[in-house]
C-alpha cells in the first residue's frame, strides 16, 4: 500500500484483505458472553465483529470478549452503537481492531466516521493509555502505527446511501462497505424480503461502485446456508459475515430436535 512515496506494512489482516477485495469471512456476536467468543475464535474466521448497535453489550463487556479472542487469531472487530466519535473512540480504546459503522448513508457522515477512528493529523480520535496499546506500555508504536492499521468499514442499509455509493466510496480511509440486507429491506419498502428484487438491485449496484472504486464489498449473511453463502459470493462480495451466534444456536437446536 503506498501513501505518496511512503510504502505502509499493513499488518492488520482484515484491512489487508479490504484492500485487495480478497476473501474474508467474520461473524457476528451478539450474546456479550466470553464463552461465546472463545468457542467462535476457535472455529478459524478471519474476523468477529461484536454488535453493540442492537444489543446491550457495553464498552466494559466488549473489552472482555476481545480478551477472549486474543491469541486466537481472530481480529475482533465492533458494530458500534452509531456514527459517533465517543462510540467509535472508545471500541478502538478497547482493543477493536476496526469498526464497522451503521446507517452511514452520506459521505459526510464517512468523513465523520474515518475522523473518528483516525488520531490527528488525519482525525480527531483523543490520545491515551488503554488497552489498544497495552496501558500505555507500546504508547508510541501504537499511536504512530495505528491510522495505517485501523479498519473503516461503514454499513449501507438505505435508498439514500445506494444514491450515494459513489461519493460515500470516494471518500480517503474507508476501506469497504457491508450491506445491512434487513435495513436495505426496510428502506426499500420490503422489509425482511432481504431476496426481493430491489434489494437484491440495490446489492449489485453497491458491489458495481466497489468494484469501480477498487474497494471491498460486504454483505451480512444472516442466515448462512450453503445457497445464501454461494450467492454472496457468486455477487462478488469478499467480506462476508456468516450468521449470528443467536442464529447459530437456533439454526443447530432446531436441527437437532428435527432428527428425533
Ligand atoms: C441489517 O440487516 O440491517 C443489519 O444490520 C445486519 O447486520
Ligand atoms: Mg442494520
Amino acid at each position: 500500500m503506498l501513501f505518496g512515496e511512503v510504502k505502509v506494512d499493513v499488518k492488520n489482516k482484515v484491512k489487508k484483505a479490504l484492500l485487495n477485495s480478497e476473501l474474508c469471512i467474520g461473524t457476528w456476536i451478539q450474546v456479550g458472553h466470553p464463552a461465546v467468543a472463545e468457542i467462535l475464535a476457535n472455529i478459524g474466521f478471519d474476523w468477529i465483529a461484536v454488535d453493540c448497535e442492537h444489543t446491550d453489550i457495553d464498552v466494559e463487556n466488549f473489552a472482555n470478549l476481545a480478551r477472549a479472542m486474543h491469541g486466537r487469531g481472530v481480529a475482533p472487530l465492533v458494530r458500534v452503537r452509531e456514527n459517533d466519535d465517543l462510540a467509535i473512540r472508545q471500541m478502538l480504546d478497547a482493543g477493536a481492531q476496526g469498526v464497522i459503522v451503521p446507517l452511514v448513508n452520506t459521505a459526510e457522515e464517512v468523513r465523520r466516521a474515518v475522523a473518528a477512528a483516525k488520531y490527528p493529523p488525519l482525525g480527531v480520535r483523543g490520545f491515551a493509555f488503554c488497552r489498544a496499546n497495552n496501558w500505555g506500555q507500546d504508547f508510541d508504536e501504537y499511536a504512530s502505527g495505528v491510522n495505517d492499521q485501523v479498519v473503516v468499514v461503514v454499513m449501507i442499509e438505505s435508498k439514500l446511501a445506494v444514491d450515494n455509493i459513489d461519493e460515500i466510496l470516494a471518500v480517503e480511509g474507508v476501506d469497504g462497505v457491508f450491506i445491512g440486507p434487513y435495513d436495505m429491506s426496510g428502506s426499500y419498502g420490503v422489509t425482511g424480503q432481504t431476496s426481493h428484487p430491489l434489494v437484491q438491485a440495490a446489492c449489485a449496484v453497491v458491489v458495481a461502485a466497489c468494484q469501480r472504486h477498487g474497494k471491498s464489498a460486504g454483505l451480512h449473511v444472516v442466515k448462512p446456508t450453503k445457497e445464501t453463502i454461494n450467492k454472496a459470493r457468486a455477487d462478488g462480495f469478499t467480506f462476508i459475515a456468516l450468521g449470528v451466534d443467536t442464529v447459530f444456536i437456533d439454526q443447530a437446536a432446531r436441527s437437532s430436535l428435527n432428527c428425533i
